[in-house]
């Protein structure tokens, strides 16, 4: 995969280059290009910022070097990934197949903001089928709106938020991304079972958060490993696991436990949801615990 990522603070990114995502450059997993926004500005003062249009505070950042810097980027990209004879689809290939036959490839222009999409596990799921990212984090209060517009009719465009906080600049959430992808990519974690069973993954453990995990010693500081877990046995160990998820769901997520389905939950598993106070209320299809009935 190619990452293209546009910023005034390049530094600020110095991360991509340590740990899963470090490795994943170094073995070419991860092909990522940093590129600082300042080198097109046009003025001495290399000025990437002016206040907004209606008044009102901050500074918006200004569309003349965001459209240059990603028409260098797309043609840039295009170029090396068509010398590469980088066939992959996946990306909107758009244009008209000027260069021969192979049509010319786009990135999917990712534009973190907190006023974008929930960046969840299934959009990093999404994003990791792309052969070609670019990132596009703002500083002050955002980008001038046209370049977001503009970019829009020449490659896909996902506008995205990582949590209901706000930021000083979209290059942290950029970081948080890149990471939740990368791991995705084939070849990247060193176990290819190591996320089927992450907190949020589709599939068996959607909505449900993971429970605690122990390592050696047996015994520490007086607290001993839950005996369950040195037993041996498989079967136990499972459905205990699962149920300390279902006690951590509920006292960290009670949205997640909104979702619960009562047909995923064998008839063992329904017994521990109810003494966790959780009950299956059949007219308004959701489990609803003691406590939810004291609050109406
Ligand atoms: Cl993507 N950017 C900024 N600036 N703040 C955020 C965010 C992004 N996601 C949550 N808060």
């Amino acid at each position: 995969m190619r990452i293209d990522v546009v910023t005034i603070f390049p530094e600020y990114l110095e991360p991509l280059n340590v740990s899963l995502v470090g490795k994943a450059r170094a073995r070419g997993q991860l092909d990522v290009h940093l590129h600082d926004l300042r080198s097109w500005t046009t003025d001495v003062h290399r000025t990437v910022d002016d206040t907004p249009y209606g008044g009102g505070p901050g500074m918006v950042m200004k569309p003349e070097p965001w459209g240059a810097a990603l028409d260098a980027v797309l043609a840039e990209g295009a170029e090396a990934l068509a010398a590469d004879g980088d066939a992959a689809v996946g990306d909107a290939a758009v244009g008209d197949a000027a260069d021969g036959d192979v049509a010319v490839q786009v990135p999917t222009l990712v534009v973190p903001t907190p006023s974008g999409r929930p960046f969840t596990q299934e959009l990093a799921q999404e994003l990791a089928g792309r052969s070609w990212l670019a990132f596009a984090p703002a500083r002050y209060e955002g980008i001038d709106r046209r370049v977001i517009e503009e970019a829009a009719t020449r490659m896909p465009v996902v506008e995205a938020s990582i949590g209901d906080y706000v930021l000083a600049g979209g290059e942290v959430a950029v970081l948080v991304m890149v990471e939740a992808i990368a791991r995705l990519l084939p070849g990247v974690l060193g176990n290819a079972e190591s996320h089927r069973d992450d907190s949020f993954a589709p599939g068996a453990m959607a909505d449900l958060l993971e429970g605690p995990v122990y390592t050696k010693p047996a015994e520490w500081r007086g607290r001993e490993v839950p005996e369950v877990l040195l037993s041996g046995h498989h079967g136990k160990i499972a459905r205990w696991r699962r149920e300390q998820a279902f006690a951590r769901t509920l006292a960290h997520r009670p949205d997640l436990v909104a979702r619960w389905q009562q047909g995923a939950f064998d008839k063992k598993e329904r017994e521990a949801l109810s003494v966790l106070g959780l009950r299956w209320d059949e007219e308004q299809g959701r489990f609803r615990t003691t406590a939810d009935a004291v609050e109406e």
